[in-house]
């Protein structure tokens, strides 16, 4: 029997500080898909709030994984794509898109290159230009608020936003040609922080908010787009899918803060997945 919810998942294995593979592996099981994974990078920690992790660069072995699923006949029902450790694999990780589109339903591309204002260790303009590029060919995108400005040439602009500003945001990251965008750092008033939606299609702007948490807490663009994809998988419309992933990477977030724990090492999502499977349960 033909498995309907096959993610194929391209990120970095970072060994210690949860982000990249070692949240979107759990939370995509968590939400029923197979996750299947082609590892970019090993690195022993992620690059943010470490000094001297290792970085093994996956960059050769891509498109032979790739050619070898395609003799295989495999098929993925979901293509997502998030840290890429060199400028080379944009490029192949467009190819890769190219090889499976056939019967992917959904492509997400989360543009992870930069946050609060700042280019992560190790990336360039060069990255910028190539990750916008890479978004055309996505049917969702989740770009955090400095990744949006950036990919649009604007200088990134901090702290609390009109619903107008998101507005503009959302419609001209729409001229990047995606259909639907998750702007993600968005920021209402002093208390609402979430996320915001745009689709092409229907022209709806949506918003979900939660309560702002102070402080810099690590990977949690990777938990939110994990969260993000295992509803929209579960069948959830686009909105619904944001609602429940702004919630869950809130909880992780609140866990983690309450509990004194060092940001830099991550969220505490595996204390919010019993939440999250009860809430793509059929209602
Ligand atoms: O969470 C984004 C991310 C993923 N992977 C690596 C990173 C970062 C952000 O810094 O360094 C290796």
């Amino acid at each position: 029997m033909k498995n309907l919810n096959r993610v194929l998942a391209i990120h970095d294995i970072s060994g210690v500080g949860k982000c990249s593979l070692t949240v979107a592996l759990p939370i995509l099981s968590a939400a029923g898909c197979e996750c299947a994974v082609m590892p970019t990078a090993v690195l022993s920690t992620h690059t943010g709030g470490f000094e001297g992790f290792t970085f093994r660069d996956l960059t050769d072995d891509m498109l032979p994984m790739a050619h070898h699923w395609q003799a295989e006949d495999i098929t993925f029902d979901a293509l997502y794509s998030g840290y890429l450790g060199s400028l080379g694999q944009i490029g192949i990780v467009r190819e890769v898109f190219d090889m499976f589109r056939g019967q992917a339903k959904l492509i997400m591309v989360d543009p992870v290159f930069a946050d609060h204002g700042r280019l992560y260790s190790r990336f360039t303009e060069a990255h910028v230009r190539g990750m916008a590029e890479l978004c055309r060919h996505a049917d969702i995108i989740t770009p955090n608020r400095t990744e949006a400005a950036f990919m649009l040439g604007r200088e990134y602009k901090d702290g609390i936003q009109t619903e107008e500003e998101v507005r503009e945001l959302l419609l001209a990251l729409a001229s990047l040609k995606v259909s639907k965008i998750v702007l993600t750092g968005v920021q209402l008033s002093e208390e609402d922080y979430g996320a915001a939606c745009y689709d092409c299609y229907t022209h709806n702007i949506d918003y979900a908010m939660s309560r702002h948490i102070s402080g810099i807490y690590h990977g949690t663009g990777d938990v939110f787009g994990s969260f993000l994809l295992g509803a929209l998988m579960k069948g959830k419309p686009l909105s619904d899918a944001m609602t429940v992933a702004v919630n869950c990477t809130h909880s992780a977030i609140r866990l983690t803060a309450d509990a004194g724990l060092k940001p830099r090492m991550g969220v505490s999502f595996e204390a919010v997945l019993p939440a999250y499977i009860k809430m793509l349960l059929p209602a």
